[in-house]
């Protein structure tokens, strides 16, 4: 296994373009979940910091430059790619192959990809008769970014792209769980040359640094990626202050697969969106729903694949499963196999600890599981577990279907598997969801909208969407002198 880490590192600050201890000089542990090793001390940072950071924020990146440092950004990470794929398998526990075929490229491909939609923004022009309206984009401000411990460089970098694009300036609050490329992306915005103070960076806990920039009056927005408690405690500090708000929240998604699916897709798809970083993504497709005609074909098939999955070191190339993100997390999936099973469920496959060799042998893994027999309203099949753990249930009809997959508080995406295009079409429409993908999962075009409904959040970003979030829109009305 390789490790670019061998020593504890101490993380720090990034305020007004100065890396700095947190004021309290207190740090909070980090550690690899996979091995159990300590990695870095991160700064425990509090309202202080926060303010020192709000007050070093400046709106100093000029319009003609957004794109070309946006460019830059992207270049620092690219080069620095391997070292981030690391540093992101080590303190997430998700393979390392993952972390380079996705995570990496996609932070890349963020800054790229906002480089360009800046470039080729374009505002709106509405003639009247004796006047001319024209909409001007102006920078919020300061704007805080708030982000998750399951896809850390990822989302961070799908935030800050835009943010920065739209000449904000940017505090961001990563998770005190995996702080590392957070870390190392201050570091290369700093070599790339971004003004002092257009990125700034405080880590420290969700109730002490994460509260003080949601609840700070120097801060015009906030875009956070969490879970749905927690959305809801930010949504309440900060809509009193009249902040914008963009909360990206949990979600208990439904793959539908209809007996006229091309069966191996259908299965290669499930599997793909139940375990995916471990079931770690909000997008996972958590309730697999199937039509009962092909039902225990299906759940033997799929069962044979999950069971097949090799699970083990993070840094073996192989590993289609890493660690959970910690003991903690994983005690709450276990939880959730209890409950399982009480309800009436069977364990198909998995729900047990893998026996592992060192240095894995005490990592937070679980075996991937697939649970059958439960009624589609339990809590199991309906609460977020956020972990290698998928229900699977068998439905009779088209409506049946989508009353099942709308059935549950969240409203995040879907994934339907059928070769019936006018099916493919109804049901896309009549699922109550901001994503819906057809015959795929988690194929992303950056220029479509991105958000859930119901308790998966509230608001849009991507494209278009991202540079309406990370901007305000004024109108200006030009009278005309009559001819
Ligand atoms: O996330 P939190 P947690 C779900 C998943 C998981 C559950 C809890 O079900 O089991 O949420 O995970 C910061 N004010 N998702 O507790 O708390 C925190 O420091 C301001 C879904 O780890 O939502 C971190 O930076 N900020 C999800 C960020 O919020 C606060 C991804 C997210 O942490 C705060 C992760 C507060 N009061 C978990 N409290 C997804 N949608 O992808 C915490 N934070």
């Amino acid at each position: 296994m390789s490790r670019t880490m061998s020593a504890v590192r101490t993380l720090s600050n990034y305020i007004g373009g100065s890396f700095v201890p947190p004021q309290s000089s207190q740090f909070l542990d980090d550690f690899n979940p996979a091995t159990g090793e300590r990695i870095a001390r991160v700064p425990r940072s509090g309202a202080a910091d926060v303010d020192a950071a709000v007050a070093a924020a400046r709106n100093q990146v000029s319009a003609s430059g957004r794109a070309e440092l946006l460019e830059k950004i992207a270049d620092g990470i690219e080069q620095r790619a391997e070292e981030l794929a690391q540093l992101e398998s080590q303190d997430t526990g998700k393979p390392v192959a993952l972390a380079r075929s996705v995570d990496i490229p996609r932070a890349i491909l963020n800054f790229r990809f906002f480089a360009g939609a800046v470039r080729h923004d374009q505002t709106a022009c509405h003639e009247m008769a004796g006047a001319l309206n024209y909409t001007l984009r102006r920078p919020l401000g300061v704007v805080g970014l708030i982000t998750p411990w399951n896809l850390p460089l990822y989302l961070l970098t799908w935030k800050t792209a835009p943010a920065l694009g739209m000449g904000n300036s940017v505090v961001a609050k990563p998770s005190e769980l995996t702080p590392l490329t957070a870390q190392a992306l201050a570091e290369i915005i700093h070599d790339a040359g971004a003004p002092r103070g257009a990125f700034n960076l405080v880590h420290g806990l969700g109730p002490e640094a994460g509260q003080a920039l949601v609840g700070h009056p120097g801060v015009a927005a906030i875009s956070f990626t969490g879970g749905t408690a927690t959305g809801a405690k930010v949504a309440a500090s900060a809509a009193p202050q009249f902040k914008k708000l963009s909360l990206e929240l949990g979600g208990k998604n439904p793959t539908v697969v209809f007996a006229d699916a091309d069966f191996e897709a259908a299965i290669a798809g499930t599997v793909r969106a139940g375990f995916l970083n471990q079931g770690q993504v909000c997008l996972c497709g958590s309730r697999v729903l199937v039509e009962r005609k092909i039902y225990e074909r299906f759940v033997e098939a799929l069962v044979a694949r999950v069971r097949s999955m090799k699970i083990g070191d993070p840094g073996d190339p192989k590993t289609e499963l890493g660690a959970l993100i910690s003991p903690q997390h994983r005690d709450k999936v276990e939880g959730y196999v209890r409950l399982a099973k009480q309800e009436g469920g069977a364990v198909l496959c998995g729900g047990e600890r893998p026996s592992l060799p060192p240095p894995v042998a005490n990592g937070a893994f679980l075996a991937p599981t697939v649970i059958a027999g439960l009624s589609p309203s339990c809590r199991t099949a309906t609460e977020e577990i956020f972990g290698p753990v998928v229900t699977v249930h068998p439905f009779d009809s088209e409506e049946e279907a989508v009353s099942l997959a709308n059935g549950v508080r969240y409203g995040l995406a879907a994934s339907v598997w059928t070769t019936d295009l006018a099916r493919a079409h109804r049901v896309a429409g009549a699922l109550a969801a901001g994503v819906v993908w057809v015959n795929c999962w988690l194929l992303r075009d950056l220029r479509t909208p991105f958000g859930g409904v119901k308790d998966s959040g509230v608001g849009r970003e991507g494209g278009q969407w991202s540079l309406d979030f990370f901007s305000e829109v004024r109108n200006v009305c030009v009278a005309l002198p009559a001819p």
